[in-house]
């Protein structure tokens, strides 16, 4: 949402094969990921119906690059929410939830992108507890969040 969501790219899943596991690939030409932001980390996650995946579960505090791919068969979104509600338990207004409900905010999110295409975004996160959901309606109630935690730096 709003400013962060500007920063994100969607990029082809498949131009992307210099991305394997040797991470050592910053800044070379056609590698669209695999350079996390000065001074921050990388989190590399999935989305699919009706999961998602993250490479870690906990980051420090600051600049975080979110590359996502969809696994999927349609589109999904890709949306960080800051809320001490458990895994999963964020009340539903409907078939979603409301991302500015008292308890609940969103510094950012990747918004929906297609199958076979890995998007991206920077978010400045502070310490906190999070959950990684996709909010499309009945998506989050299938089961597509994880938790998240962001340490003190
Ligand atoms: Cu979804």
């Amino acid at each position: 949402m709003k400013r962060a969501a500007a920063l994100a790219s969607v990029l082809l899943l498949g131009a992307s094969t210099a991305c394997g596991a040797d991470r050592n690939d910053a800044g070379g030409p056609g590698t669209p990921h695999g350079t996390p932001p000065p001074g921050g980390v990388e989190v590399n996650a999935t989305v699919r119906e009706w999961r998602i995946t993250a490479d870690v579960q906990s980051v420090p505090a600051g600049p975080v690059k979110f590359s996502t791919a969809n696994l999927g068969t349609i589109e999904h979104e890709f949306v960080i929410i800051r809320t001490d509600y458990p895994d999963g338990k964020i009340p539903l207004d409907g078939a979603t939830f409301s991302e500015d409900a008292p308890g609940v905010s969103s510094p950012g999110e990747i918004s929906e992108f297609k199958p076979g295409t890995v998007g991206e975004t920077v978010i400045d996160l502070e310490p906190g507890h999070y959950q990684l959901v996709c909010n499309i309606e009945q998506h989050y109630h299938n089961g597509m969040h994880i938790p998240f935690v962001v340490q003190p730096a």
